[in-house]
């Protein structure tokens, strides 16, 4: 099944990686560049050796989808995952008056006491975001990230391209066309981001009626962030495949700098000893056509039973 494809990364990343430093100073296990491919009709790719919190995976992509940057969204859908890069911003503007959160990533993983303070502090700030528009407006929005790219791309002419909505006309209307692209990569942003983009670019292939997509992804944590992205993309090619009327296709993941962090190989040698169950299935609300028009409830996973949660730190 397509899970021992990435078992098969991980134990090719443990045993071969070159041991290598990064921004975050975590250190990890590192290859440049990989291949997964994942047969999308032989059922939806997410893992099963852990537990891998599809509901994230999808309001995350529905935030992607609607072009919106404001992490508002996400805490309404009770989703934090992108909370600490407009954290970020907050406790750096003059605005912020509370204790010194300098470095907060790394000292509230080391420091009980800051981690407290830090708790404290986040809960006010989501509070504040969900409560109050105009601070929701200035500090809960994350700027140049995928919903901008994807649906606002700013021209030199200063005008903006749909390029999702673009995309999905010519696989329409195109099907075989060479040049069904979605670019993330700004270069002109990407000096000014906290994290740029990991998924650089991605592709749409039509043959035999099946739609597939491949994702160039730069960087890839490869036991937290990988399981999440793999299933990210393969439910974005479902959506469009089911507003073009056409099946699901294979969904071809490609890495550059491909990576274990050295504080999860505990984590990956668990998750290596347990054996993968067969894939869930992905039912979508057919009574909605455009990907546009659909929201968290039109999702169903029906038969997924997996490993339990493996826990790690996350390297920020
Ligand atoms: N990362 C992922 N997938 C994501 C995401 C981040 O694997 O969707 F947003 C990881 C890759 C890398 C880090 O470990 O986050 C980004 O750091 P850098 O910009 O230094 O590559």
């Amino acid at each position: 099944n397509g899970e021992l494809a990435y078992l098969n990364m991980c134990r090719h990343v443990l045993d071969n990686g070159n041991k290598k430093e990064d921004r975050t100073n975590t250190g990890t296990y590192s290859v440049f560049g990989y291949q997964l491919r994942f047969d999308l009709s032989q059922g939806f790719p997410l893992l099963t050796t852990k537990k891998v919190p599809f509901r994230l995976v999808a309001s995350e992509l529905l935030w992607f989808i609607k072009g919106d940057t404001n992490i508002r969204y996400l805490l309404k859908n009770n989703n934090n995952i992108w909370n600490e890069w407009a954290f970020k911003n907050w406790v750096e503007s003059a605005e912020y008056t509370g204790p010194d959160m300098t470095d907060f990533g790394n000292r509230c993983q080391t420091d009980d006491t800051f981690n407290k303070q830090y708790q404290e502090q986040m809960k006010i700030f989501k509070e504040n975001i969900l409560q109050d528009d105009a601070f929701a407006e200035k500090f809960g929005d994350l700027g140049s990230v995928y919903g901008k790219q994807w649906r606002n791309w700013k021209t030199s002419q200063k005008e903006t391209i749909d390029q999702l909505k673009e995309v999905i006309d010519s696989i329409r209307n195109k099907p075989d066309s060479r040049r069904h692209i979605v670019s993330a990569w700004n270069p002109e942003d990407v000096p000014n981001m906290a994290l740029p983009p990991c998924h650089t670019m991605f592709q749409f292939y039509v043959a035999d009626g099946k739609l597939s997509c491949q994702l160039y992804q730069r960087s890839a944590d490869i036991f937290l962030g990988v399981p999440f992205n793999i299933a990210s993309y393969a439910l974005l090619t479902h959506l469009i495949a089911h507003e073009c009327d056409l099946e699901v296709g294979d969904f071809i993941h490609t890495f550059g700098d491909a990576h274990i962090y050295a504080n999860h190989i505990d984590q990956v040698k668990i998750q290596l000893e347990r054996d993968g169950k067969v894939f869930p299935e992905l039912i979508l609300n057919n009574e909605k056509i455009s990907i546009f028009d659909f929201d968290i409830n039109d999702f169903e996973l029906k038969n997924y039973y997996p490993h339990p949660t493996i826990k790690a730190p996350i390297a920020v």
